[in-house]
């Protein structure tokens, strides 16, 4: 791993052991997490009573597969502590997330469970290539999100020097990083070419200074997206995985070496991918939606639930020596999902083949509207401002655009072309698709 000696949070021991030592242990912890939440949750009891279910059936990890799923309405039908394991008493922290619809999920944290998720959280930064005593610039938001504070107390620690910056303010964010020279920076991909952008037009050169690794995560974002990214702040960009429902950011994150996927950390969860419509597993190393058991949290144990996020496992072993499978770069969430006049799109394929356009800036939304009962799909797009434009290349660049969608995507759509700048600009999840569509 080209770190020998070296004392930070790459624990040998556990990050590359032998696969079968790694399901082994899988199978011990995952009896005990079954036991915990059928000892201590009402819903997880009737659920796997149901089935037939008693402790201690769990044989081997194939039984998995014919047991019950837990999904999001669970959390918000048991509402907002009915799911805990622990008496609320016994909880030192709890996050929400707001969700567009109905009620916030709700999730609760022991000191244990909170420990764990420093942990993880330090061994996916140092995993991402950050160390002891760098300056990690902390842009994820700060509060019921889980992503400012389980980044923070990650890079704690690792004995980094944590800047708590949140989201917003991107003109402070900037003069920051390049005043305390931060090594590492850890926000959503959308945010970072929002930083990226502003820096730019400042004049501020962040390309050139210290600035090496970014851990980029709680969104969907392409290879394309990466590259951008990379270029545009001269650092590498490592993709990281996670979801408040399991614990938060640091489920799984990439290696500096590979960037082939973030290794999902594997003595904590148990990865599975489903065929949502089946909900049977399917083979190994195809794509379907991820399902996660956890395997330690004591407040919060989940079984088996269905995250809606479409990936598939790469279980060989990657380049930087890491025995825990790889996630696939996650293209989109099943509930994503656009169904333009019948064909299925995810913004992330749109994303593709917008960022091949080399007169396009990363910036887009997707607006669907229903006009004479048919979807009509317009895409906004904003023209680099590096090039000066007239109303006939415009118009020329929108047909490529266009063109290029169809054969790319297969979907008709219109495109706006937009000067830069125009697209609203995130500092957190980007709002990617506009749905004005009537409901119902
Ligand atoms: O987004 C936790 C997080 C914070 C992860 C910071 C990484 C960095 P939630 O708000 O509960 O938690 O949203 C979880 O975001 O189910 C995915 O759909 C999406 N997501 C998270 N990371 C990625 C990623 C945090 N690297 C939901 N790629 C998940 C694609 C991601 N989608």
């Amino acid at each position: 791993m080209g770190n020998e000696g070296t004392t930070y949070m790459f624990n040998r021991a556990v990050e590359t052991m032998p696969r079968e030592q790694l399901l082994e242990l899988q199978l011990q912890r995952l009896r005990e997490s079954y036991a915990n939440a059928y000892e201590n949750v009402a819903l997880h009891r009737e659920r796997l009573e149901g089935a037939g279910f008693k402790p201690g059936d769990l044989k081997q990890l194939a039984d998995l597969a014919d047991l019950p799923f837990t999904v999001k309405n669970d959390l918000r039908d048991n509402y907002p502590f009915g799911m805990f394991a622990r008496p609320r008493q016994g909880l030192l922290r709890l996050h929400a997330s707001s969700g567009t619809t109905g009620k916030p999920t709700v999730v609760g944290y022991t000191a244990g469970d909170l420990d764990r998720w420093a942990d993880l959280m330090a061994r996916s930064l140092a995993c991402a290539g950050a160390r002891p005593g760098d300056i990690v610039h902390n842009a994820y938001g700060y509060g019921l999100f889980t992503g400012g504070l389980g980044a923070h107390d990650g890079a704690t620690r690792l004995g980094a020097t944590v800047v708590p910056m949140s989201g917003g303010n991107t003109e402070k964010q900037i003069v920051l990083l390049r005043d305390f020279a931060a090594r590492v920076i850890c926000c959503t991909p959308s945010y970072a070419l929002a930083i990226a952008e502003l820096a730019d037009k400042e004049g501020i050169d962040l390309r050139n200074g210290p600035l090496a690794i970014g851990v980029f995560g709680a969104e969907p974002w392409t290879e394309a997206m990466r590259r951008e990214i990379e270029e545009r702040l001269g650092l590498r960009a490592t993709d990281i995985y996670g979801l408040s429902e399991i614990m938060g950011p640091g489920v799984a994150c990439e290696c500096e070496q590979g960037q082939a996927g973030p290794h999902g950390w594997e003595d904590h969860f148990l990865f599975e991918v489903i065929d949502p419509d089946t909900e049977r597993p399917v083979a190994d190393g195809e794509a379907g939606e991820l399902v996660i058991t956890t395997l330690t949290k004591e407040a919060l144990p989940m079984l088996r639930y269905r995250t809606r996020d479409i990936t598939r496992l790469a279980t060989e072993k990657c380049v930087c020596g890491r025995t825990h499978a790889r996630l696939q770069r996650i293209t989109g969430r099943t509930d994503d999902m656009l169904i333009i006049r019948g064909v299925n799109l995810y913004p992330s394929q749109v994303e593709a083949a917008l960022l091949g356009i080399a007169e396009l800036e990363p910036h887009y939304q997707l607006v669907v509207d229903r006009v004479n009962h048919l979807d009509e799909l317009t895409i906004e797009v904003e023209a680099r401002s590096s090039v000066s434009f007239t109303p006939e290349t415009f118009a020329a660049i929108g047909e490529r655009v266009r063109h290029h969608v169809k054969s790319m995507v297969g979907v008709t759509a219109k495109v706006k072309m937009m000067t830069a700048g125009s697209v609203p600009r995130s500092m957190g999840k980007a709002v990617r698709v506009r749905d004005q569509r009537p409901k119902g």
